[in-house]
């Protein structure tokens, strides 16, 4: 088959970090088989989640986004791997915990909307520009790979 390979952002919340779901989190996009490139825990900086959320910096809700965003370190993570942008929004399921299918993992361990436990990039132009926000390029490791997403069969 043909693969094309792309990276997304994806990043555990404060509220992930604190009820204990990193591992949970890593172990479902390591066997979906996905490819781990880039990983780091920060407590996110204003500037960063400025940015970020740039386009919802006028919704009612953004100051609140943001003071739970900055409430504890999150993780952030770049995987890699076939259709990985559409597939992890598929794998975290809907913004809104009431509406996400159960197996997501908001559907499985999200409480509110504002309390949705993961990030994951929207599209394909956003996960690069996410990425360029949240690593450097000397953060992220091109390591070589056999596994079933990789562009060596
Ligand atoms: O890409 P998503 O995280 O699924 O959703 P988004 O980019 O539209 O919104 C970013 C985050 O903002 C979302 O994960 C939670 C928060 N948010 C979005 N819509 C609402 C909201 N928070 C509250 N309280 N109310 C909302 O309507």
């Amino acid at each position: 088959p043909s693969w094309t390979q792309e990276r997304t952002l994806v990043a555990v919340k404060p509220d992930g970090v604190r009820r204990r779901l990193v591992g949970d989190v890593i172990r479902r996009f390591e066997r979906r088989g996905f490819k781990l490139v880039g990983m780091k825990m920060l407590q996110a900086p204003e500037s960063i989640l400025a940015e970020h959320y740039h386009d919802l910096r006028r919704k009612p809700f953004y100051p609140a986004l943001v003071s739970y965003m900055s409430s504890g370190p999150v993780v952030a993570m770049v995987w890699e791997g076939h259709n990985v942008v559409h597939a992890s929004r598929a794998m975290i399921g809907d913004t809104d915990a009431a509406e996400a299918a159960p197996g997501t993992i908001r559907g499985d361990f999200g409480v509110h909307i504002s309390r949705n436990v993961i990030h994951a990039s929207d599209s394909v132009e956003g996960a690069q520009r996410e990425i360029g926000l949240w690593f450097r390029s000397s953060e992220l490791v091109d390591w070589p790979d056999r596994g079933p997403h990789s562009s060596v069969s």
